[in-house]
């Protein structure tokens, strides 16, 4: 059988057809925000603010970039007719709210500015609700962890919507559904109003992971009226839904069974063939994350880590870094040097541990630790060293602090490896010191559009 798996990452939508027999890809296609969508202003994936608090996109992009990648693997020459289910995933934690004239649209026609009751998307780089952050904290404590799984979050959706629903009354009232991203992408393929998969919707801070439903006290308490704009939730074995007829211009056929879309780290934990708990992923994408299937439900005692939904069943954990890809590249950058030296040739010019030489790249305001100043900070004088100590540095600082706030996860004897940066030898061998463990890659990097294809398969 051939599914379709689609990524709606932070920087690009990436589509692939899958051999779920073979287990391999046939064909793919991807759209890169910056490059192919430049008319969004967003090059980054989010729209450039000097408040270092505020990282929000247009989600129209969001839609574009799925039609422009449905229509490049479409073009390929690829027989989309093959194609016998969809499911996917997308960032976490972005928010996307529906006015009436949304929610009616999903049945068919144009996709307009009209359907977004909040026309700029806060995405899960966003940190600017510390305020609302603190009012959750008041309320709930600690009990919020042990209720949904997270400490109160900037970036999870009940932050993000008191904020909303208290800076533009007028626009939260006009909305209708608060979708994530993965459920508005669910929605926009099945041309109805679909529901939020649990590995995703554990990330809003709103959904009680004992009883899988939305809790009415934190959702009542974090915006009004909260609760019945959420969409209804999907649980493992729950029916998938339905192609609508939109997607028939790219070639697909309608009424093909869609799995709910799920968050990227879900996906991509299904996408390793990580389900099962035993193996730890380590996925070094925009952000950089670690997750495990969890065999019991288990939160971070420092209170940075999370636990989302299983696609699969039960529950999973997770860390996630906020300065990953973009910041390593950034300093390559810096360095004047190519993906080249940065992935291989600076480690085989430097030992292991760079001669007690640690730096953290902190271009974002950083989570995992939360650490509020911007920039490199060395325990080296940072002007002066080479190219290849400085790169040694930050990938050995990056890796020994994802070692040290993960440890509640526990210890794995074999990591898998995914995103982009998984192709650098060197990254690899910092990983497979700092962790004490086998690392092990896939031979393609796409492990989140290969969950979303894995998924669909498992909803036929
Ligand atoms: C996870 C998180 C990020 C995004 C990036 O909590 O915020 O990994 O999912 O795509």
């Amino acid at each position: 059988m051939v599914t379709l798996g689609i990524d709606s990452s932070t920087q690009g939508t990436k589509v692939v057809a899958y051999d779920t027999v073979a287990g391999s890809l046939v064909a793919s296609a991807n759209v890169n925000y910056g490059r192919d969508l430049p008319e969004f202003g967003a090059p980054d994936g989010f729209l450039p603010n000097p408040d270092q608090g505020i990282r929000r996109a247009d989600p129209r992009m969001w839609v574009r970039g799925l039609e422009l990648a449905l229509a490049r693997l479409r073009d390929t020459g690829f027989p989309m007719d093959r194609i016998e289910a969809v499911g996917g995933c997308a960032q976490q934690h972005a928010t996307v709210c529906l006015s009436e004239a949304g929610v009616c649209g999903l049945k068919g026609g144009a996709v307009e500015a009209s359907w977004f009751s909040r026309r700029e998307s806060p995405i899960w780089m966003d940190s600017s609700t510390a305020n609302e952050v603190a009012a959750l904290d008041g309320r709930f404590g600690s009990s919020l962890r042990e209720r949904t799984g997270s400490p109160a979050v900037e970036r999870f959706a009940a932050a993000q919507m008191m904020k909303f629903s208290r800076e533009e009354p007028d626009a939260y009232t006009g909305t209708v559904r608060v979708h994530l991203l993965s459920s508005f992408l669910t929605s926009l393929l099945a041309g109805e109003d679909g529901p939020i998969d649990i590995g995703d919707g554990a990330g809003m801070n709103l959904l009680d992971l004992h009883s899988l439903e939305w809790n009415a006290e934190i959702c009542g308490f974090s915006a009004p009226g909260l609760e019945v704009k959420l969409p209804p939730i999907h649980r493992p074995g729950d029916a998938p839904l339905r192609l609508s007829g939109r997607f028939a211009a790219f070639g697909l056929r309608p009424g093909i069974p869609v799995a709910p879309f799920t968050g990227d780290n879900p996906a991509s934990l299904v996408g390793c063939g990580a389900e099962k708990p035993g193996c730890a992923v380590i996925s070094l994408g925009t952000s950089d994350t670690f997750f495990a299937a969890m065999p019991d439900f288990q939160t971070d005692p420092d209170g940075y880590g999370h636990v989302f939904g299983n696609p699969c069943g039960g529950f999973m954990s997770l860390c996630c870094f906020k300065n990953g890809s973009l910041a390593r590249d950034r300093v390559r950058n810096e360095c004047g040097v190519d993906w080249r030296f940065f992935d291989e040739t600076a480690f085989s010019l430097t030992q292991p541990g760079n001669g007690g030489k640690r730096a953290f790249p902190y271009f974002e305001v950083e989570i995992t630790p939360r650490h509020d100043s911007t920039g490199i900070e060395a325990n080296f004088d940072w002007d002066s060293a080479s190219p290849e100590t400085k790169i040694r540095a930050i990938v050995e600082g990056q890796i020994a602090n994802m070692r040290e706030h993960t440890r509640w996860i526990g210890d794995f004897g074999t990591i898998y490896v995914t995103g982009g940066a998984a192709r650098s030898k060197g990254i690899l061998s910092v990983i497979a010191d700092i962790f004490g463990a086998d690392v092990k890659t896939l031979d393609v990097t796409d492990s989140a559009a290969i969950g979303g294809a894995r998924l669909a398969a498992l909803a036929v």
